[in-house]
């Protein structure tokens, strides 16, 4: 398995990561926005030097879908703000109390935990302003996309996996309950930037089948992966703390299957992401890139 075409991620990746902060830029208020304390903390968080894959794998399904990149801008600038703001949650104290994330102090670290609580609150209620922002298509009405946005970030979804991480704290989980945690927390936020940048190109019933099953496996592999990071990098490679999931007896797959079998796990869910893009013919270059760099990644 591999992108089988020349095409050059870091180049997309670079390119994409300039438009979409320059696209934040402009969708949040500036940090001198009275209150400014509450704006300097969204901001800090969000430009702290985030990988930018979500914004990327939906700016990727839109191109894959014949779309122009410009009309899924929005849709992947908020479910950045989505992913910064359960990022500064679930560094407080009363969660997962983690020092740094993106290689700087956490939020509350710098800002205090009150301010930290708000301006993940902020970040997420922003979201949905600036994905309001989007056209609708033939296909997909404004009322859709929002249905996709909230319904990934909700108490079913993303709150859920985080419930039940919380709730699984130094319990022996089984590989289902931890699937049912990976599906949540860390593949719905994915799989949701996939099949938003495929609405705001209008795709087709069949195209936005295919990338819910691409989006549903690279986000499975993205955890895995995460898993596997955790207790092979070190927190400078990692920009935030190493080892923690193995201190706090955290479920994952290496402590539940071993190293190797994560590993062949995380190839496995890769290669049926690959496979869901046959559909595309060719055209979903960035996304096979995308799902290659995700498993072969080392932060
Ligand atoms: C607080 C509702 C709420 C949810 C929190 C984000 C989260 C859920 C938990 C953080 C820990 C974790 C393992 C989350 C799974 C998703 C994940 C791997 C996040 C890190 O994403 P990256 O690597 O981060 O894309 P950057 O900083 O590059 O954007």
């Amino acid at each position: 398995m591999s992108a089988k075409t020349q095409f050059d991620l870091q180049q997309f990746l670079a390119t994409r990561t300039k438009t979409v902060n320059a696209a934040l830029d402009k969708f949040l208020p500036s940090e001198k926005t009275k209150p400014a304390t509450i704006h300097k903390a969204m901001r800090y968080s969000l430009f702290a030097g985030g990988k930018r894959m979500r914004p990327a794998l939906c700016l990727a399904a839109a191109a894959a879908c014949g779309g122009r990149e410009a009309d899924a801008l929005p849709l992947a600038c908020a479910v950045e703000c989505i992913h910064t703001y359960s990022l500064i949650h679930d560094d407080l104290p009363a969660m997962d109390n983690d020092d740094f994330r993106r290689g700087k102090p956490t939020n509350h670290k710098v800002f205090g935990e009150g301010i930290a609580v708000l301006a993940g609150d902020a970040l997420l209620t922003e979201a949905f302003a600036v994905a309001g922002t989007c056209n609708a298509t033939p296909r997909y009405s404004h009322r859709r996309m929002l249905h996709e946005l909230w319904e990934a970030a909700g108490s079913r979804q993303l709150i859920a996996g985080q419930v039940a991480d919380l709730e699984g704290e130094g319990k022996k989980l089984s590989v289902d309950e931890l699937r049912y945690i990976h599906e949540r927390k860390t593949s719905a936020l994915l799989c949701c930037s996939v099949r938003l940048g495929g609405m705001s190109a209008n795709c087709t019933a069949a195209q936005l089948k295919a990338l819910t099953d691409f989006g549903y496996h690279v986000g499975l592999a993205f955890q895995v992966i995460d898993d596997i990071l955790d207790v092979t990098q070190t927190s400078e490679q990692l920009g935030k703390t190493a080892g923690k999931d193995v201190a706090e007896q955290k479920a994952t797959y290496p402590a539940i299957v071993g190293l190797e079998k994560s590993r062949k796990i995380a190839e496995n869910l890769t290669a049926r992401a690959f496979a869901a893009l046959k559909t595309f013919k060719g055209k979903a270059v960035a996304l096979e890139a995308l799902a290659e760099f995700l498993l072969k990644r080392d932060r």
